[in-house]
């Protein structure tokens, strides 16, 4: 009989000793925003990251989270960032544009640098939605963010790994 085909796996752990992160946090919808950020720190810091290893950097909005989160990422300094804003819908079609281009901006930062960054930006109509999401009904995305910036870290390294021994058996290879 046929043997079942068992694919090997590439796991992304959920300890974040030794790992680096930054941290980007819209100032706009404090209130809300720093419920997320003091959550992201408690999921790194309860799976082992150290205080030297966290940054974290507010900006005005979060229009201004891709920016930095790019820049950051751009150092080469951290494994993996997590963007924290809360975006709440007006009366006009700045919501719109505020999101959309958070979210564009975001996606561009982690594919042009290739390092991981969390999109924990809460996109909601009411207040009321976004306190359910910040420690409330929804739980806390914060802490959702820094477990998912753990595995995404390790997921990355571990890559990295394989690509650098690819790299080098194809080179044995040729030889
Ligand atoms: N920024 C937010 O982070 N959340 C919002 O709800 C918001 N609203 O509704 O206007 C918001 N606007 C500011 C924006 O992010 C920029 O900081 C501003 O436009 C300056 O570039």
């Amino acid at each position: 009989m046929k043997e079942k085909l068992q694919p090997g796996k590439i796991n992304g752990e959920l300890t974040a000793q030794g790992l680096r992160f930054g941290i980007v946090v819209s100032r706009f919808n404090s209130f809300i925003t720093e419920r997320l950020l003091v959550a992201a720190t408690d999921a790194l810091e309860r799976a082992g990251a150290a205080s030297k290893d966290v940054d974290v950097v507010h900006v005005p909005g979060a229009f201004e989270l891709p920016l930095i989160a790019k820049k950051l990422a751009a150092t080469g300094k951290y494994d993996a960032l997590i963007a924290i804003g809360c975006v709440l819908r007006g009366e006009t079609t700045h919501y719109d544009y505020v999101c959309s281009e958070t979210a564009r901006g975001l996606q561009l930062a982690q594919m042009d640098t290739g390092a991981p960054v969390m999109f924990c930006v809460l996109t909601c109509d009411t207040l009321e939605q976004a306190i359910d999401r910040a420690g409330l009904k929804g739980g806390n995305k914060g802490y959702e963010a820094g477990l998912g910036a753990i595995e995404m870290a390790h997921l990355s390294r571990k890559i990295r790994a394989e690509k650098s021994k690819a790299a080098a058996s194809g080179r044995k290879r040729s030889k």
